[in-house]
């Protein structure tokens, strides 16, 4: 034993020495602990600065996304941008839009739909870490929420769709809707007889973007499940229309089954005369009719693919013509699609320069796809599609007639 613990307890010269004692302890174990905390701090920033995916998964927002899916009302707050800024930085420490990958889905789709999500991911996402807002009309299982996050680089929540805006409205004529679908089925018409279809097609048509989740964005990519992405997207495409004055981009132009939509120009036509001031100038009536107006003549851009802007959808302008269309109950007594719905709003809505055809993004959604056109693109942008599969020029293809019209 020392000698000075020999001394009494309270005799100063013990206390004294204690004391140093403690506080010579206490200084080594602080110094310690700055030089632990100084090590750690500059390996996180080291780590950080040249380890894109470390700089990504301790994020903040990366960390409260992991908190998210056991929630299906949660959202990463971090994802939602304030309102002062525009923009916030993607993983690539680029600016980036206030935009989100969406994806409407079910459950039982969850193999397909992480085909998609792990190509888009792939293909885009990792450079960009945008978030993804996956939407259903009942709760996501604890399987498809972990599955599904496990393949996301980014913030990731999963929303469950109100039930007025999905299902068959109490006021529709079930009678007469029922008689519409048996009439289809009986003609071969393609989910002619499926409730849930058009519950879908209406959703898409004018609810999504009002889902709490999806209010806080304003650019949405749509992705839906076994689609593929056959080229790298290495440039911000939100970015791109926002700084090219776009509002809707597509990839397959295509003619709707007229049965589908037997009266909806008719509907149409009544709204553009009731509000002719909603008529974007220059807009794309020439890509919807032969003939000024008078006919639609079915071409759409296909709608399982969509970069665009929702205020769009949100205008006075969509908002009135989609009520208006909501009123004559030609989702469910006809079958009324959202691609059709969304092209004609954007067709007439937008001007023209305002829709952009992303020739450089391969893609597919059987049975068709799109393949750059530009060998310089395919092979810069590491294309695995056949440009002679592409549907472009394929006789169903309106992107013919969208060019025509653009060019004049
Ligand atoms: N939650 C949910 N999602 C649905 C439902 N029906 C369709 N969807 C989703 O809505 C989108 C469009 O549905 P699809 O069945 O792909 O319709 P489609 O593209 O016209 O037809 P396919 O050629 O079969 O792909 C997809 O993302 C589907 O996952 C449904 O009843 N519930
Ligand atoms: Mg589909």
């Amino acid at each position: 034993m020392s000698s000075w613990l020999k001394l009494p307890i309270h005799h100063p010269e013990r206390f004294s020495r204690s004391w140093r004692h403690r506080a010579c302890k206490v200084n080594r174990t602080a110094f310690w602990a700055v030089i632990a905390f100084t090590v750690v701090i500059i390996l996180h920033s080291l780590l950080r600065h040249t380890r894109k995916d470390y700089a990504h998964l301790t994020s903040i927002s990366n960390i409260t996304a992991h908190f998210q899916w056991a929630s299906d009302a949660s959202h990463n707050a971090s994802a939602a941008l304030d309102a002062d800024s525009e923009y916030e930085l993607g993983t690539n420490g680029t600016r980036r839009a206030n935009a989100v990958l969406l994806m409407l889905v079910r459950n039982s789709e969850l193999e397909s739909a992480l085909t998609s999500v792990k190509e888009l991911e792939e293909r885009f996402n990792t450079r960009f870490g945008y978030p993804w807002v996956f939407l259903n009309e009942v709760p996501f299982t604890q399987e498809f929420k972990e599955q599904m996050s496990s393949v996301i680089s980014g913030p990731v929540s999963f929303g469950l769709i109100p039930a007025e805006h999905w299902y068959q409205p109490d006021w529709i004529d079930e009678e007469k809707a029922a008689a519409s679908r048996a009439q289809m089925v009986a003609e071969n018409v393609v989910y002619g007889g499926s409730v849930s279809y058009r519950n879908m097609c209406r959703f898409n048509s004018g609810f999504f973007y009002r889902h709490p989740l999806v209010l806080r964005y304003k650019w949405y990519w749509r992705v839906e499940p076994n689609v593929h992405f056959h080229c790298d997207t290495d440039y911000d495409p939100f970015l791109f229309m926002e700084e090219n004055d776009k509002v809707y981009g597509f990839t397959i132009s295509l003619y709707e089954w007229p049965k589908t939509v037997a009266t909806l120009w008719d509907a149409v036509k009544e709204f553009i005369i009731a509000n002719p001031q909603y008529l974007a100038p220059n807009n794309s009536m020439n890509y919807l009719s032969h003939n000024g107006g008078a006919d639609y003549n079915m071409c759409h851009f296909w709608s399982n693919f969509e970069i665009a802007n929702m205020e769009l959808w949100r205008g006075e302008a969509y908002s009135s013509f989609f009520e208006h269309l909501e009123s004559k109950g030609g989702f469910y007594y006809e079958r009324w699609g959202d691609a059709p719905v969304h092209s004609i709003g954007a067709g007439l809505f937008a001007r023209k320069d305002q829709i952009h055809f992303f020739d450089d993004i391969g893609y597919q959604h059987d049975p068709f796809q799109h393949c750059p056109r530009d060998a310089n693109v395919r092979r810069e942008r590491n294309c695995t599609c056949n440009p002679f599969a592409s549907f472009d020029y394929n006789a169903y293809s309106c992107l013919r007639k969208w060019e025509e019209v653009l060019r004049s």
